[in-house]
């Protein structure tokens, strides 16, 4: 199936079509991992490169997002699996001075219908906030984000905090976003690394010996 109407709703922002598209989609019965990848990823990539380009502004890739997270809750209820106990607390979050949750909200999800229990921090998270998070709650795994390669050094930060406060053998760590790389993952000492959402379920399950 075309995802074209979709897209190029996702891409204007018109959030009625792209929302009505996404139900008839699912409706029409395609798969919501491939109405997540091919239509509505597809058109973030497309919006991406046409900021890069100065094709578009800021507001304009706001509304786009606006438009993906609507169609997304539309997509929710089908990546749900009944899981009725949980598999571990994972603490996520998007690192300090970035605002970009798209990703991060999909990645809880996709944890969340896989059985954890998921504390969303939000954007904008600073180290000592992650920190005393994972005190609180006992964490297993922290989840951090990145979509900006000037707020990636809060990542290393937010380790150091961890090793600071004696915390960093308490829970494992899983960074992403579009800028990280597994190399990078590897140099700050982070535990596991996963390009999107699907692999980011397997790399944490990985990493707490779930099978
Ligand atoms: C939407 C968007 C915005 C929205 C964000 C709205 C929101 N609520 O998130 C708004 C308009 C606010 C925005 C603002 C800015 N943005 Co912006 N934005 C984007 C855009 C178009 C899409 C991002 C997105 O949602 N992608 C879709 C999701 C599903 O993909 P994802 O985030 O990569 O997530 C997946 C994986 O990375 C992974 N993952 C993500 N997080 C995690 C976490 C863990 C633990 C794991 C395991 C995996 C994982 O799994 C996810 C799901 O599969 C990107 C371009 C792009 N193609 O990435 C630019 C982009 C990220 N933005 C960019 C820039 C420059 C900015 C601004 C500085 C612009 C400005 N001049 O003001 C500001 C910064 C604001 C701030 N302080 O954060 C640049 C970054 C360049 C760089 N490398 O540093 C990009 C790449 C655009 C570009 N080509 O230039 N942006």
């Amino acid at each position: 199936m075309s995802y074209q109407t979709l897209m190029d709703a996702v891409i204007k922002g018109d959030i009625k079509t792209a929302t009505e598209e996404t139900r008839k989609a699912v409706d029409a019965g395609q798969n919501a991992q491939d109405i997540l990848d091919q239509g509505l990823i597809g058109a973030m990539n497309v919006v991406g490169d046409k900021f890069s380009k100065g094709a578009i502004f800021v507001p304009q890739m706001l509304r786009s997002a606006k438009t993906m997270q609507e169609c997304v809750e539309v997509l929710k209820p089908h990546f749900q699996e009944n899981a009725m106990t949980t598999k571990g607390n994972i603490v996520l979050g998007t690192v300090k001075g970035d605002l970009h949750d798209i990703g991060k909200n999909l990645v809880g999800m996709m944890l969340e219908g896989a059985g954890f229990n998921i504390i969303d921090l939000g954007v904008d998270v600073a180290p000592e906030v992650f920190v005393e998070k994972i005190k609180e709650v006992k964490a297993d795994i922290l989840g951090m984000s990145a979509l900006l390669s000037t707020t990636m050094p809060s990542m290393t930060q937010t380790i150091k905090a961890l090793m600071d406060s004696d915390q960093r053998d308490n829970v494992k760590v899983i960074i992403g976003g579009a800028p990280v790389t597994r190399k990078f993952a590897e140099d700050i000492g982070a535990d596991s690394y996963a390009p999107d959402a699907g692999a980011a379920v397997n790399e944490t399950k990985k990493l707490l010996n779930i099978t």
